[in-house]
């Protein structure tokens, strides 16, 4: 009995252990990120620069899994930048769009310039699906 609990114990402070591995790990890793997202937001935001001004472009949040808002309407010509705020990739295809895999920090611009109703989803998480109704 005594060397069950010993063992035990054993075993429960090498998983005290990887844990306090693990959270020094994500607290190193935790940093760099903001440097990477600070990047992707200036070439995105030269890319407004040539699109035109920056009241012209709505953001839509990719969060959770999901698109949001998840049901958008624009008016035509106005551009819509999609931000991946997951740690995941995620993408942003159909109806004629298609982005890159977008990183955590990444962002898509897309311009609507014809009235319509533009139905797209992540190509890696299919059921993730948004909607975008550019009219005049
Ligand atoms: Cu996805």
């Amino acid at each position: 009995m005594r060397k069950k609990l010993i063992i035990f114990l054993i075993i429960l402070g090498v998983f005290f252990a990887v844990g306090c591995v693990e959270n020094k790990d994500s607290g190193e890793t935790a940093p760099t990120t903001p440097v990477e997202e600070a990047d992707n937001r200036g070439a995105a935001g030269n890319e407004e620069n040539v699109t035109g001004a920056e009241d012209d472009i709505v953001d839509i949040e990719i969060r959770g899994y999901k698109y949001i808002p998840q049901n958008l309407t624009v008016k035509v010509g106005q551009t819509v930048r999609w931000t991946n705020n997951d740690t995941v990739l995620h993408d942003v295809v159909g109806s004629g769009i298609k982005s890159e895999y977008l990183q955590k920090g990444e962002a898509f611009t897309y311009t609507f310039e014809e009235e319509g109703t533009y139905e797209y989803v992540c190509k890696i998480h299919p059921w993730m699906a948004g909607e975008v109704i550019a009219e005049v």
